[in-house]
């Protein structure tokens, strides 16, 4: 399941850099890493939510989904950047190093409040609340 979403994220991730390369006049002045780059960050309607790494952040710093719902974390980097990880306090999940454009994705099968960091910035911190 983790490496389907990621197989899509990097499909859309290639759509985009072809869409991109066909509205040049519109190009951002920092390469997209990933489709999901684009869209507002935080909870979605479905119980689930999106969190993207950007300037050694978590954005946003705490989401709250729906019991049985997914976080999948972005790394929305520019390319070059160190990579970052997200990793549970207590050792739930560890998403292993993500560089930029890479993403991860974690089921929450039981309520909770979940604390977590980037294992190489410590400072970067961030929760996730399961009701
Ligand atoms: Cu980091």
């Amino acid at each position: 399941m983790t490496r389907l979403r990621m197989a899509t994220v990097l499909a859309g991730a290639a759509a985009l850099a072809v869409a991109a390369a066909c509205f040049s006049d519109h190009a951002p002045t920092a390469p997209v890493v990933n489709a999901d780059c684009n869209v507002a960050p935080g909870a979605t309607p479905d119980g689930n939510a999106v969190v993207q790494i950007r300037n050694f952040a978590f954005l946003p710093a705490t989401v709250q989904v729906k019991s049985g719902g997914t976080v999948t974390w972005i790394n929305c980097e520019v390319a070059g950047t160190p990579s970052h990880t997200t990793h549970n306090d207590a050792g739930v999940w560890s998403s292993g190093l993500l560089a930029p454009g890479q993403g991860f994705t974690h089921t929450f099968a039981a309520a909770g409040s979940f604390p977590y960091h980037c294992e190489p910035h410590p400072f970067m911190t961030g929760g996730v609340t399961v009701q």
